[in-house]
């Protein structure tokens, strides 16, 4: 079994209703064992800045499912969640669930980077996963709780459950 952090996200649609949906269908995961959540978080949107303001959150979960078999299943949830692809890079989305670490393991296939390419200069990811894993070592042996001393809030917002 390996700890597996990641990341939800979404603007579009009643997007708290979004990550809700998301949750319940991530403790459904076979294989599986849903461990924590963070608050959602309200965040500017990093892109295009003609969108809605995005809702954030991290969840761990443990599994035996492989990466790619996982990722298999994210990718179903979000589809399933109405998740449109669209054309425009960085545009808005109803769901997004983003594989940010997998246990130690670095990954670097055609459908998958982990640790997640954006994580460490993301306020969106980086505050809400520090918040369920606050003594947490990335793969490359930098303590999380370091990288806040350098990464700007950018009005990131806890917000109530
Ligand atoms: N911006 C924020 N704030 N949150 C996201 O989840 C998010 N996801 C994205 C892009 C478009 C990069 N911007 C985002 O995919």
């Amino acid at each position: 079994m390996e700890i597996v952090y990641l990341g939800l996200g979404a603007n579009l649609n009643a997007p708290r209703e979004q990550l809700e949906n998301a949750v319940v269908a991530l403790r459904g995961l076979p294989h599986s064992e849903f461990i924590a959540l963070s608050h959602h978080y309200a965040s500017k949107p990093m892109g295009p800045q003609d969108q809605p303001d995005y809702v954030n959150a991290v969840a761990a979960i443990k599994t035996a499912l492989s990466p790619e078999q996982l990722l298999d299943l994210t990718q179903k949830i979000e589809l399933e969640h109405g998740r449109v692809r669209k054309k425009e890079r960085w545009g808005p989305r109803t769901l997004d669930i983003d594989i940010l670490l997998f246990g130690e393991q670095i990954i670097n296939t055609e459908r998958l980077t982990v640790p997640h390419y954006g994580l460490t200069e993301r306020e969106f990811v980086v505050y809400p996963l520090l918040e369920i894993a606050p003594n947490l070592l990335l793969p490359s042996g930098k303590k999380l709780n370091t990288i806040t001393a350098t990464l700007a809030l950018n009005e990131l917002q806890q917000l109530p459950l």
